[in-house]
């Protein structure tokens, strides 16, 4: 698999640090080979259908955009694709309220998958996205049992 089976894409580099670091760090535990750009749906619409058109040429299968504030980059992303695409609000000054409903809200008709604020919602986009690529890659499949088996054992039985 050398192709890039997903893109992560964020408005602004100070989406990276603490947040979608986590994102990517998750596909890499997957071992899945995934691309990583700043790209903005305000600032650099011309970046976003650039990124758009290689990523069908490419069969990139999922994309993950990360936005905060204002946060439409998710939304305009599936407005221009077909691919999935699995939204992560980001904090700020409203703690990452305003990021949500701006990511979550969509009407009816082009959707997105969002996921929670920060960096839950970073390392669960990345989880989401190994499950849709686990129905596909059986390689991926059983590394996805694995982790969930030890995922499981970290959890303490007992509060104290
Ligand atoms: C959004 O505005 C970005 O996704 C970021 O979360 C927020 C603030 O961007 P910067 O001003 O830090 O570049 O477009």
């Amino acid at each position: 698999m050398s192709k890039s089976l997903v893109g992560i894409i964020m408005g602004s580099k100070s989406d990276w640090n603490g947040v979608m670091e986590h994102c990517s760090d998750t596909l890499k535990k997957f071992k899945i080979k995934h691309d990583v750009r700043v790209i903005s749906a305000h600032r650099t619409p011309k970046r976003l259908h650039k990124f758009l058109k290689e990523a069908e040429k490419n069969k990139m299968e999922v994309i993950i955009a990360a936005a905060g504030m204002s946060a439409h980059l998710a939304g305009v992303t599936a407005s221009l694709t077909t691919l999935p695409v699995l939204g992560v609000p980001t904090e700020s000054k409203l703690k990452g309220l305003d990021s949500l409903l701006s990511t979550v809200q969509m009407p009816s008709g082009i959707p997105v998958g969002t996921l929670a604020i920060g960096k839950a919602g970073a390392i669960n986009a990345a989880l989401l996205a190994v499950s849709i690529l686990s129905t596909r890659y059986e390689k991926i499949h059983k590394r996805l049992l694995i982790y969930r088996k030890n995922f499981e054992k970290k959890v303490p039985k007992k509060p104290f």
